[in-house]
């Protein structure tokens, strides 16, 4: 089973990959540049110069003895996601991304159509174990002091037309390379009838969303990103029989194994091994649900003054769980 983190293409490459092959992390996903350009090393203006980075990358990724499996295209794109000129532009870097990754083999593109980021819609943090804090929401406390809004303004039936537009037009191009598009929820998951936080049209918030969007251009390559997280926050969702529905529908391509307590309206973000969610029972269900990674790692509360131990942490309990539930 495989387990997988992220990358930043820069100048701690080579320390970072070192790092990942010595936790024992089989797998790693690239995060892109936010725009296209912004990071001159990573060229996607035409499918040859994409099959040119991405071959680079793969082969970089393989000498450290792991595999490159994952594209993040999770921020930016905001002209896609808002309905805004020059979507159409972004939209083709992303083909020739995805065209690119079919040809090097790598087979799975991760994003996510959050018109604000995370990090905006949140409370205070919280006192978390020991010296920790934990990542916190808590809407009454959140409402006494909200992000800017979005602007211009979006609704909510706009978004929804923008994200369709985008995946009748990204998902032929992933069937043809043999990606599968991972789609990560609205963090939080905001529930049916509240309002928007910040004007931030939520159209991934709930399993019901899910089966819209994959209605909406039915296809094995148009897919979730399993936020274990943010599936957990969504109100009044079981998060095992979620594992179970998702996953038996083969439509789980990758998941955030992390753990919080609480749920929308208030939730917290907590170590791996003390939040709501029963981790091995959960591990146990992607099992019985076929899933065979990769599991990813997520935002965990970091420990002060060690800051890459955190993940030292949750890839030592995923690898235990791993060998104690699937054998
Ligand atoms: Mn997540």
């Amino acid at each position: 089973m495989l387990i997988q983190d992220k990358l930043a293409w820069d100048n701690n490459l080579e320390k970072n990959l070192a790092f990942l092959q010595t936790l024992g992390v089989d797998c790693v996903a690239l995060e892109l540049p936010d725009r296209p350009g912004a990071n001159p090393a990573v060229d996607c203006s035409t499918p040859a110069a994409a099959t040119a980075f991405f071959s680079k990358a793969k082969a970089t990724v393989a000498a450290h003895g792991m595999e490159l499996r994952t594209v993040l295209a999770t921020s930016g794109f905001e002209e896609v996601k808002r309905g805004l000129p020059g979507r159409d532009e972004k939209i083709a870097w992303l083909q020739n991304a995805v065209q690119a990754m079919g040809t090097v083999g790598i087979p799975i593109l991760a994003y996510n159509f959050k018109l604000l980021n995370s990090k905006l819609l949140r409370s205070a943090p919280t006192q978390g174990r020991g010296t920790s804090t934990y990542i916190s929401f808590d809407y009454a406390e959140y409402l006494k002091k909200p992000a800017p809004p979005v602007t211009p303004p979006v609704s909510e039936a706009q978004v929804r037309d923008n994200l369709h537009y985008f995946l009748k037009a990204q998902i032929p191009a992933c069937e043809k390379a043999g990606v599968r598009m991972a789609l990560h929820p609205d963090d939080p998951p905001v529930p049916l009838g509240t309002p928007a936080l910040a004007g931030a049209a939520h159209v991934v918030s709930s399993l019901d969303d899910y089966q819209r969007i994959f209605d909406l251009v039915p296809s094995p390559s148009n897919g979730m990103l399993f936020c274990q997280g943010c599936v957990t926050e969504m109100k009044g969702v079981d998060v095992y029989d979620a594992i179970r529905k998702m996953g038996g529908m083969n439509k789980i391509v990758m998941v955030h194994f992390r753990n919080v307590r609480g749920e929308f309206p208030h939730f917290q973000e907590t170590f791996v091994d003390n939040g709501d969610v029963d981790m091995f029972r959960a591990m146990q269900a992607y099992r019985d649900a076929g899933f065979k990674g990769p599991f990813s790692l997520d935002h965990s509360p970091m420990f002060p003054g060690a800051e890459v131990a955190n993940q030292a942490f949750v890839i030592g309990y995923l690898r235990a769980l791993i060998q104690a539930v699937y054998r």
